[in-house]
């Protein structure tokens, strides 16, 4: 086994992974940006090293310092989490060459998979059904019409090198066809640099189920188990969980075999997720994800594997010690990502910012991986995963209760997190009985409820008032109340801590001439010139935000008097886009 890992990565990952390590006596070297200097992965490793980089994200991005690192701190191997340069084939290379262990599957393995088209043929070749599609390269808007008049409408143009639903576009009739692969080229070219789409029958109404293997290096691979994600909004998860209900033992099993077969076709190593969609009974194969996967943890409480430790294990060379027969699975396992978004009016938009209380839940049959503490910050430079909430029990219904309670018993002060939506779509019917798909959150789920989160103490509100937490005792009886109580009392009299401003007011209001960013983003496309009229609705530019490209419209009639934005332009919220006159 290895002495020294270094784990490329933060946040609750970096964590994660430095956790199994401590258990196996392996030290650990973590990497960390100038802004990370003080971060809890910094804080849960042996040793740290800064890579200093143009800007935050840059050093965790950075293969060659990273490698540089690895050889300098002695480290044997690296793990990369998930994200930043887990993915990256070339990364995986450097490492190798540098004489160090990759923590994951072969170079070769990884470019298979990152292209959509040849993972699509890898699987075709081990007997795998993909969604019914073309496996080349669209060359125009007329065979995508070709296709859609053969198989029906409507039909998927998405990107060969994409991810996350960027660069996917749904034509559901021959007159959308152009627009909608141009639109397609278009962001797969800006997010993925490659502008290579193809095209796909659509599913309506899918299940997201994905099925966990791990493979050694002497070809034996093994099945872990499928979870459902299929409750998720704009691409990105909200809760998994593991088994996937009413899926028979059957159609698991095959769905296992088959990605034991993909695993063996392409001489995979470590772990890896097989993700398919499900409609009517039948599964079809999607993509592959050579990593570990952010909600791992479910697999793991249910089988009581240790899917780190399996990694490192068959990545220092060890044989698989466990058959098929020997994987059992025991009970049901739910987890909800918490992230640092305000889910109000269910519009999830980021909210970073301070934690100035995070207080996450305990007990029996809960597990919480957390990426911060009190005090520390979430910044927007990062994905804005704060904790990952886990929960097991004997059978689906005693993990939903469970993780109600745990949501309840969880205290996130200082930043707005997706807790109240997650605890909406698990008393949902649809979740309850299961019958959802992936469109069901942003279909049938309503989130408009959501009000925004209450505030930390020290909160002024317009008036002036102070939020403030009074425990008191009545007749012998303990009560805690929050109350806005006028400064000069709040301050003073109720004990409580200094006022602070929340950040506020940025948004001109009430002028539906003026407009300006929703959310922070990046400026794809600008539509409109200085001069040009334009009317309610028109889109003056695209704005690329929580990976999705959002329209911005105008919310009035006129001409454009002034605009501020240019392509590739960062926007935080409420900065100005354009000025109508
Ligand atoms: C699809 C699909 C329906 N039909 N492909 C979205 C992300 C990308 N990885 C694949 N995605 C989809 N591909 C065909 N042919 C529906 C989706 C999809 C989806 C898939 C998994 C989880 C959530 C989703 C939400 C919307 C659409």
């Amino acid at each position: 086994m290895f002495e020294k890992v270094l784990i490329a990565n933060r946040g609750e990952i970096a964590i994660r992974v430095a956790r199994t390590c401590r258990e196996l006596g392996i030290r650990t070297v973590a990497v960390y940006s100038e802004l990370d200097a003080n971060a809890l992965h910094v804080r849960s490793c042996d040793e740290a090293y800064l890579i200093a980089g143009p800007s935050p994200e840059a050093g965790y991005l950075d293969s060659a310092a990273i490698v540089a690192i690895m050889v300098r701190s002695g480290a044997q191997a690296v793990h990369p989490g998930y994200g930043f340069l887990a993915e990256n084939a070339e990364f995986a290379r450097n490492v190798t060459e540098a004489g160090g262990v990759f923590i994951g599957p072969l170079p070769e393995t990884i470019e298979l998979m990152g292209s959509k088209i040849s993972s699509r043929v890898a699987a075709a070749e081990a007997g795998v059904n993909g969604v019914p599609g073309q496996n080349v390269p669209l060359n125009d808007a007329s065979e995508v019409i070709a296709f859609g008049e053969q198989v029906g409408w409507p039909v998927a143009i998405k990107a060969s090198y994409g991810g996350g639903g960027r660069g996917l576009k749904v034509v559901y009739s021959a007159s959308e066809a152009s627009d909608q692969f141009a639109s397609a080229q278009r962001e797969a070219q800006a997010y993925f640099g490659r502008p290579e789409v193809y095209v796909e029958r659509y599913l309506a109404n899918p299940r997201h189920i994905e099925m966990q293997i791990i493979a050694d290096n002497f070809g034996n691979a093994l099945w872990l188990g499928e979870r459902d994600c299929s409750s998720q909004r704009r691409h990105q998860k909200l809760i998994e969980e593991t088994p996937a209900a009413a899926l028979s033992d059957e159609t698991r099993t095959k769905m296992g075999q088959a990605s034991v077969a993909l695993a063996q076709r392409c001489d995979y190593r470590g772990v890896g997720t097989v993700e398919f969609l499900y409609e009517d009974g039948e599964f079809y194969f999607l993509e592959m994800n050579t990593r570990l996967q952010v909600e791992h943890p479910v697999t793991e409480l249910v089988t009581g594997l240790d899917l780190v430790r399996m990694q490192l294990e068959v990545a220092a060379g060890e044989e698989l010690a466990l058959t098929q027969s020997q994987i059992t699975t025991r009970g049901h396992a739910i987890e909800c990502r918490i992230n640092a978004e305000d889910p109000t009016g269910g519009a999830f938009l980021p909210s970073p910012g301070t934690i100035s209380t995070l207080a996450m839940a305990g007990g029996f049959g809960v597990r919480v991986d957390a990426g911060y503490g009190s005090g520390d910050a979430v910044s927007p430079n990062y994905d804005n995963l704060i904790a990952k909430l886990s929960v097991w029990g004997r059978d689906r219904e005693d993990a939903r209760r469970r993780m109600l309670r745990a949501l309840d018993e969880t205290t996130i002060l200082g930043v707005a997190t997706t807790i109240p939506a997650a605890k909406i779509i698990l008393e949902s019917t649809p979740f309850i009985e299961a019958t959802h798909s992936t469109h069901f959150v942003e279909s049938d789920l309503d989130l408009s409820s959501i009000t925004p989160p209450a505030g930390v103490d020290g909160t002024i509100d317009n008036e002036g008032r102070v939020l403030t937490t009074i425990d008191s005792e009545i007749d012998g009886r303990r009560f805690r109340v929050r109350l806005w109580l006028e400064a000069s009392i709040g301050a003073s009299g109720a004990g409580a801590i200094a006022p602070k401003r929340r950040a506020s007011g940025i948004n001109p209001v009430g002028d539906n001439k003026v407009i300006t960013a929703p959310m922070q983003g990046t400026i794809m496309s600008v539509e409109v010139n200085v001069g040009d009229s334009v009317q309610v609705d028109d889109v003056i530019c695209v704005l690329e935000a929580m990976k999705m490209e959002n329209p911005i419209r105008a919310k009035a009639d006129g001409v454009i008097k002034e605009l501020r934005v240019k392509v590739g332009d960062g926007l935080g919220p409420g900065d100005l886009v354009a000025v109508i006159e």
